[in-house]
C-alpha cells in the first residue's frame, strides 16, 4: 500500500498522446482531485474531532488547480493562498502526508517543510534553502513562495516573482546566476479568491504588472463568496474580468491578456491553462485566468457551515457543479473510464489517504508520548507520597494524546510545587526541563533570521579610512559613491522606487547611475508602496539583491502591512526554508510638517521584527551600513535623516567597503554626568545642546545606539550607566514610543535599572504630528532648548545647589 510518495499529474500533448496515453493522465488526473478531495473531508473530521485546531481546505478547487500544475513547469513560482492543496499535490510541491502533518502543527521541518508547525495548513512554501542559509538550484524546484493568510498580501510578492524573470531575460549580465534563471522563462503564478480582490492590494498590482509587462499569470478561485459575503457586496458588476476588461492588452498598447473559464470543466481548463501560459511565458504579458462557477463543499473553513448563508438553491446547484462531480460525469461520457473504474479509484484514495493521515498523526504523537512517559516517571520517583504530585502524574498519564504544552505544563507545575521538598530526583526533572526550555525554544522560536553562513553579523569589519585631504561634499554625494561602488561590484543589485531612475531620487542619492548602469538596474516605478516592497520581495526570493525605496519615511504605511506580514515574517514562518535580502532604503525624521517629518519608530519596533532596522546618524553611517547589508542576505530598513543629504561630510577612500556592523553603538562623545542615549536626526541636536551644557557646568556621555534592532549587543549605554548613574532617551517619536523600547532594552535586557540613582527619563516629539513650517518643528519636537532643559532638570533634581531651578 502506498503510504507515501507523489502522484503528480502530465502535460497533456495532443499531437503525441494516443488517446489509451491521454486516458491514463485524465485518470491519473482523477485520482490526484478525489485523494485531494479526501484529504479535504478527512481534514475537516481531523478538526471536528479536536485533533487539530483549524481547517481551511482546497474542496471544490481540485480541478482548475490540476490544470494550472500541467502549465507550471520546474523553476515557475507560484504566489498563493490556503485554497491550494491540489495544486501543491498535482505539482508535488506538497504532499498528503504533509498536509496532515502541517494540520497537527508538526514541529519538524522535515515533518512540514512549507512551516515546521508554525502555519496554519494549507500554509505552502518549498524550501529554496539548505541548512546553512546558501540557496539551492531554484530552476530545478516547482517554487512556491511561502503563504500568509492576509488575504490579497500575496499579490504583492508575487509582482516581484515575475518581474525577476524580466531582469533575466532582459539584462545579460545575469546570466550568471545559473541557479535562479533559465533566461527568464519562468512564470510567477498567483492565486486569489474572487472576494480579495476586493483588496487595495490586488488592484495596485494588477496595475503595477500591467505596466511592468511581466509574465504574471493570477488565478481567481470564483465562488461567489467571500466566507458569508455574497460577491454583490464584493466587486462591481460582481464579475471581476469583466470589470478589469481595460486591461485587456490591444493592438498597440500594453496591458493583460484576461481569460474566463468554468471551474468544472477539465477540458476547457486543461485548454486555457496551456494557452493562457503560453502567451505568458513567452511574451512576457501578465495574464488573468477567473475561474468561475468554483464550489466551496465543505464551506469556508471548520469554523462554520456555510448552510446559514447560502440559499438552498445555491447549495443544490453547488452539489451538482462540483468539479469532481462533473469531471467524473466528462470522463464516463467520454469513454475514458467507466463508472466501476471510478468507483475503484474512490475507494482507493479513502483507504490511501486514511492510512497517511494515520502516519501523520502517529510520527506527530511520537516524540510527545517519550516525553510524556519521561515527565512521569520522573514526577514519580520525587512524589514520596505526595498527594498533588500524584495527582499531576496520573492526571498526565490518563491524558491520551497530551500536546507538548500538557506535558511541560505538569513538568513545570511539579517543580513548582515541590520547591521546598529538594532532593536529587526532583533535580533531574529541573534539569531535564531546562533542557527542553531550549530544545522548545528551537521548536518554536528560532529563525526568525536566516543566521546562515551570508548573515550580517559575519561580515568583515572595515573601518573607514581617510588620508590628510580626504575631500568634504555632501552626504547625498558620500552616499552616491557608496551605491556606485555597488553597483560596480554586484550585478546583482538592483534599486527602484518613485523618483529613483531618471532623477536619482528626490535627494540625488541615485544621481547620474541610471545612465551608467541602465534602467533595468536603476528604475522609476509608480506610486505604489506595498508592491514596491512586493517587487523587492520576489526578486530577493529569486536570488536578486532589491534596494526597494520608500520616498519618505511617513508613506511606509502604506507598505506595512507587506513588510510586516510578508517580508519579517519569512524566514520565522518557514523555520528559515526561504530568505527575502531586501534593503528597504527611506528618509525621515525631521523636515517639514504632518507628511514629512514622520519617525513612527514603536510602530516600526512593533511590527517589524525579523528585519534589522538602522538608523543612521548620518550619511557616512548610512554608507557603512548599506556596506554591511549588501554584502549580507538579511531583509533591513535603513531610514536615513532627511534633513542630512546636504551637510558636508568626509568621503572615506573606501566608501563602498567599509562596514558598520549591526548592533554596535557608538560612544559620540564623553561625560560623566548624565548618559544620552539617541540617534538619527536628534543626533545633531542633543550634540550641539551638550557644548552648552559644558558652559553649565554639566558634561553628557552621548551613545548612538546606531541599530534599534539589534539593539546595542556589547551593552555600552549599561556601561556608560555606570559611570554616570543617570539615563536620558532621546528621539522623535510619540512618547512611549521608541523611546520606551529603548528603556526597555536598556534598563531590563542590559539590567541598567541597577546602575540608576535617578528616575530614568524620556524627551520625545508631542503625541501629534508636527505642524508646518519651523515653529511647528521647534513645538512639537525636541528642540536643542528642550535637550539642555530635560538635561539641567535632571541634574537640578540630584543637585539642587548646584544646579538650582531655572524656571522658579
Ligand atoms: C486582510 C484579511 N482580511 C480578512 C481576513 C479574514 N478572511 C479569511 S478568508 C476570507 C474570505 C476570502 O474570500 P475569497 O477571497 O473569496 O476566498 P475563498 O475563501 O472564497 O476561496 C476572509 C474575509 C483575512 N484573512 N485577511
Ligand atoms: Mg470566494
Amino acid at each position: 500500500m502506498r503510504t507515501e510518495g507523489k502522484v503528480t499529474t502530465n502535460q497533456i500533448d495532443a499531437s503525441e498522446l494516443s488517446f489509451d496515453d491521454f486516458k491514463l493522465i485524465v485518470i491519473n488526473d482523477y485520482k490526484i482531485a478525489v485523494e485531494s478531495r479526501q484529504a479535504s473531508i478527512l481534514g475537516r473530521r481531523e478538526v471536528l474531532t479536536g485533533k487539530a485546531k483549524f481547517g481551511i481546505f482546497g474542496d471544490g478547487k481540485e480541478v482548475p488547480q490540476i490544470a494550472m500544475a500541467k502549465a507550471f513547469k520546474k523553476g515557475d513560482w507560484r504566489s498563493g493562498y490556503y485554497r491550494d492543496q491540489t495544486f501543491a499535490f498535482a505539482t508535488g510541491i506538497s504532499t498528503i502526508k504533509e498536509f496532515f502533518a502541517q494540520l497537527y502543527a508538526n514541529p519538524s521541518v522535515e515533518a512540514d517543510p512549507s512551516s515546521a508547525g508554525r502555519q496554519m495548513n494549507c500554509h505552502f512554501a518549498t524550501r529554496s534553502l539548505n541548512e546553512d542559509g546558501s540557496w539551492k538550484d531554484l530552476t530545478e524546484i516547482k517554487n512556491c513562495s511561502s503563504d500568509i493568510a492576509p488575504t490579497g498580501g500575496q499579490m504583492a510578492r508575487l509582482v516581484g516573482l515575475a518581474y525577476a524573470s524580466k531582469l533575466f531575460r532582459r539584462n545579460p549580465e545575469l546570466d550568471y546566476l545559473k541557479n535562479f534563471s533559465v533566461k527568464g522563462n519562468e512564470v510567477a503564478f498567483g492565486t486569489i479568491g474572487n472576494a480579495s480582490t476586493s483588496e487595495g492590494v490586488f488592484f495596485e498590482a494588477i496595475n503595477a504588472a500591467g505596466v511592468l509587462q511581466v509574465p504574471m499569470a493570477i488565478s481567481v478561485w470564483d465562488d461567489g463568496y467571500g466566507i458569508s459575503v455574497p460577491a454583490k457586496f464584493q466587486t462591481t458588476k460582481e464579475d471581476i474580468s469583466e470589470i478589469l476588461k481595460g486591461f485587456q492588452r490591444e493592438e498597440g498598447t500594453n496591458g493583460y491578456e484576461i481569460f474566463k473559464v468554468k471551474g468544472w470543466d477539465y477540458p476547457a481548463l486543461c485548454e486555457t491553462y496551456e494557452r493562457a501560459i503560453n502567451v505568458c511565458r513567452d511574451e512576457h504579458v501578465p495574464v488573468l485566468i477567473h475561474v468561475t462557477e468554483v464550489t466551496q463543499p465543505q464551506g469556508h473553513s471548520t469554523s462554520g457551515s456555510h448552510e446559514r448563508y447560502k440559499e438552498k438553491d445555491r447549495l443544490a446547484w453547488e452539489k451538482e457543479h462540483d468539479c469532481i462531480i462533473q469531471m467524473r460525469k466528462w470522463m464516463i461520457e467520454s469513454a475514458i473510464a467507466t463508472d466501476e473504474q471510478l468507483n475503484e479509484i474512490e475507494s482507493e484514495a479513502k483507504r490511501t489517504v486514511k492510512a497517511v493521515q494515520k502516519e501523520a498523526w502517529d510520527e506527530f504523537l511520537t516524540s510527545i508520548k517519550q516525553e510524556q512517559g519521561q515527565v512521569i516517571k520522573m514526577i514519580h520517583a520525587f512524589a514520596d507520597g505526595n498527594a498533588a504530585l500524584i495527582k499531576i502524574a496520573n492526571q498526565l498519564a490518563s491524558t491520551p494524546d497530551a500536546l507538548r504544552r500538557e506535558v511541560l505544563s505538569s513538568a513545570r507545575k511539579a517543580i513548582r510545587l515541590s520547591v521546598n521538598t529538594p532532593s536529587a530526583d526532583r533535580d533531574v526533572l529541573v534539569k531535564w526541563y531546562l533542557e527542553q526550555a531550549e530544545i522548545n525554544e528551537e521548536k518554536y522560536s528560532s529563525k526568525l533570521f536566516t543566521e546562515g553562513k551570508e548573515s550580517p553579523f559575519l561580515v568583515d569589519v572595515v573601518e573607514a579610512q581617510y588620508h590628510d585631504d580626504s575631500k568634504m561634499l555632501d552626504g547625498r554625494e558620500l552616499l552616491n559613491a557608496c551605491f556606485d561602488a555597488n553597483f560596480a561590484r554586484d550585478q546583482r543589485l538592483v534599486a527602484f522606487g518613485e523618483d529613483l531612475g531618471h532623477i536619482g531620487d528626490v535627494n540625488q542619492g541615485f544621481a547620474g547611475l541610471q545612465a551608467k548602469y541602465g534602467d533595468l538596474r536603476i528604475t522609476d516605478t509608480g506610486i505604489r508602496e506595498a508592491t514596491i516592497i512586493g517587487q523587492g520581495i520576489g526578486l530577493a526570493l529569486r536570488g536578486l539583491r532589491p534596494i526597494a525605496e520608500i520616498q519618505y519615511l511617513d508613506y511606509l504605511l502604506y507598505a506595512l502591512n507587506i513588510l510586516s506580514d510578508d517580508l519579517a515574517s519569512l524566514s520565522y514562518r518557514t523555520k528559515a526554508g526561504q530568505k527575502a535580502p531586501v534593503i528597504v532604503r527611506t528618509r525621515g525624521h525631521r523636515l517639514e510638517g504632518v507628511w514629512h517629518s514622520g519617525s513612527p519608530m514603536g510602530m516600526i519596533l512593533g511590527s517589524l521584527r525579523g528585519m534589522h532596522i538602522c538608523v543612521p546618524r548620518n550619511m557616512t553611517q548610512a554608507a557603512g551600513m548599506y556596506n554591511t547589508l549588501f554584502r549580507a542576505d538579511e531583509p533591513a530598513l535603513v531610514i536615513e535623516c532627511l534633513n542630512g543629504y546636504r551637510l558636508k561630510e568626509k568621503l572615506p577612500d573606501n566608501v563602498g567597503e567599509f562596514t558598520v556592523p549591526l548592533g554596535k553603538a557608538e560612544l559620540i562623545k564623553e561625560g560623566i554626568d548624565i548618559t544620552v542615549v539617541t540617534y538619527g536626526s536628534t543626533l545633531r541636536i542633543v550634540e550641539e545642546a551638550a557644548e552648552e551644557l559644558e558652559h553649565l557646568g554639566i558634561s553628557i556621555e552621548i551613545i548612538d545606539p546606531q541599530t534599534l534592532l539589534p539593539f546595542d549587543t556589547e551593552q555600552l549605554c549599561k556601561k556608560s550607566l555606570q559611570k554616570t548613574n543617570k539615563l536620558l532617551v532621546i528621539d522623535e517619536d510619540v512618547p512611549g514610543g521608541g523611546t520606551a523600547f529603548i528603556l526597555q532594552q536598556i534598563l531590563e535586557v542590559q539590567q541598567g535599572y541597577y546602575l540608576l540613582d535617578a528616575q530614568p527619563k524620556t524627551l520625545t516629539a508631542k503625541a501629534h504630528r508636527p505642524p508646518y513650517g519651523s515653529d511647528g518643528d521647534y513645538f512639537s519636537k525636541p528642540s536643542v532648548d528642550d535637550v539642555i532643559e530635560t538635561v539641567y532638570a535632571m541634574m537640578n533634581e540630584s543637585k539642587p545647589n548646584q544646579f538650582p531651578g531655572l524656571f522658579k
